[in-house]
């Protein structure tokens, strides 16, 4: 006889290769068995009915980041992991910022700090680097890297954190001799600064110019220069938040010429447009809906389908960046009412990522719930080192979440568990909703309610990318 902690009994199992009516057993947090009629467990979970999946792994949220030109976040650790767990996630992946004159060590350290004790699902980190010197490029990363901070992201724009192309050059080149990852935010500051002074001059200053100062040129521009940075150091890099059909065709190209480059989407570039940053005055609703790259339209979301459907993103992200709408930290704050460049940049989206998957994709056959596995966790697993997570297999941490895939739900501020005073998808209609979240063996949600620990959650250190090796017919390889 088998000894369970947990068995997850008559659900349909899915991992991203296939689909199987099976039990899941459960042991010391980890999968110890898939099988049919397997032996009663000390807790026993009835799942008839529902899809037993891995659970969510986000690998873009932003949490207690002090950035993106704004207020504090309205999420930290607590309410950000708690979010996650809610809207089915076991995993995140923020980001360690080095302001500009700080040692990347230090902004590790003082993240781990605001994580501590703080986290309801596991979480890794990844690196921003807005300072590349030679010491930190030569020293710090390097034991980093060999640390778990495996990844890093650049930025192509924002006064604080761009870096110019010698920059991007140096960094690519360096994390390629260690191995790590180079995630890039791909929107040209030249471009941005001039569209946005020209509007500014204008009069036009209400959020919506936000998406007319960066539209899908400035997005395809970057990513056509982020992928020849890329080529000549033979560095592979994914291009993360792609908005359009521009910036996907350019990684499309790139990986038709054989070059390591991989693409994030997230769920605003299928779920919201550009109309909605319009508002009748500065005081209006449209800043809740500013981020970057800014939602574009409707043909671009049927370009980002088609980029999904085609295999161009690999993975499908929140891009979680929370702030407030109301009050002097919020995105309507005095400043940001003088114009839409003080408008901090990000929304709060990590709790309805997977539900406007399933929903938008499974449910309406642009995908099918095994792909839905592979961009909501396993992909993410696999690019970003997380070698116990991502599947439903012996061995494996028992993160899963169990779906509810008929389930219509009314998205709403009450059922986010974030900080922020709004979501932006306020009023959306789903098909498909998580009923329960697990993580490593123990239900830490429960149709809606936390039932977890913000002790609960582990750091993970992360092996090197194996899509992160450097090509061996790139110049440098
Ligand atoms: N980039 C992000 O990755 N998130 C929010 C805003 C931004 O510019
Ligand atoms: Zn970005
Ligand atoms: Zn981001």
């Amino acid at each position: 006889m088998q000894d369970f902690d947990l068995v997850i009994r008559g659900g349909t199992v899915v991992t991203a290769a296939d689909s199987a009516c099976a039990d899941v057993g459960v042991r010391d947090g980890k999968i110890v068995a898939i099988g049919l009629e397997l032996d009663p467990g000390r807790r026993e979970i009835d799942a008839t009915g529902l899809r037993v999946m891995p659970g969510g792994i986000d690998s873009h949220v932003h949490l207690a980041q002090p950035a993106f030109g704004g207020p504090a976040m309205a999420d930290g650790f607590e309410s950000g992991t708690r979010s996650a767990i809610a809207g089915g996630n076991t995993t995140v992946i923020p980001f360690a910022l080095q302001s500009r004159g700080m040692s990347l060590r230090q902004a590790v350290t003082d993240y781990h700090a605001e994580a501590e004790g703080r986290a309801y699902c596991d979480y890794g980190f990844h690196l921003i680097l807005t300072d590349p010197t030679p010491a930190v490029l030569g020293q710090e990363l390097p034991a980093l890297v060999a640390g778990g901070y495996t990844s890093l992201k650049v930025f192509m724009t924002y006064d604080d954190m761009v870096l110019n192309d010698r920059e991007l050059l140096e960094v690519f080149d360096a994390a390629g001799e260690q191995g790590a990852l180079v995630m890039v935010h791909c929107e040209g500051y030249d471009a941005i600064r001039f569209m946005t002074e020209k509007l500014e001059k204008a009069g036009k200053l209400a959020p919506y110019y936000h998406a007319v100062s960066r539209p899908q040129s400035v997005e395809r521009e970057a990513a056509h220069r982020a992928i020849s940075h890329a080529e000549l150091t033979g560095v592979p890099i994914m291009i993360v938040h792609v908005s359009g059909r521009e910036a996907m065709e350019q990684i499309r190209w790139a990986q038709n010429r054989g070059l390591k480059i991989m693409g994030e989407t997230c769920t605003q570039y299928v779920s919201l447009t550009a109309d909605d940053l319009k508002g009748l005055n500065m005081d209006d609703t449209g800043s809740k809906y500013v981020c970057s790259p800014p939602p574009r339209d409707r043909e671009s979301w049927d370009a980002i389908w088609n980029g999904i459907q085609t295999g161009v993103f690999q993975t499908f992200s929140s891009d979680h960046c929370p702030f407030y709408f109301e009050g002097e930290m919020g995105k309507k704050n005095p400043k940001a009412r003088t114009g839409f460049r003080w408008v901090p940049n990000g929304i709060p989206g990590v709790a309805v990522r997977m539900p406007i998957l399933w929903s938008e994709g499974v449910v309406k056959g642009r995908i099918t719930e095994n792909q839905f596995v592979a961009l909501t966790s396993t992909n993410h697993a696999r690019i970003y080192g997380l070698t116990t997570k991502g599947s439903i297999a012996p061995g494996y941490d028992a993160d899963i979440v169990l779906w509810d895939p008929d389930r219509r739900v009314t998205i709403s501020q009450s059922l986010m568990h974030h900080g922020s005073d709004y979501t932006p998808w306020e009023g959306y209609e789903v098909t498909g909703w998580p009923q329960a979240t697990i993580l490593r063996g123990e239900v830490v949600m429960q149709d809606g309610e936390i039932l977890g620990s913000k002790q609960g959650g582990r750091f993970l250190p992360r092996a090197l990318s194996p899509m992160a090796a450097r090509g061996a017919s790139a110049p440098l390889g």
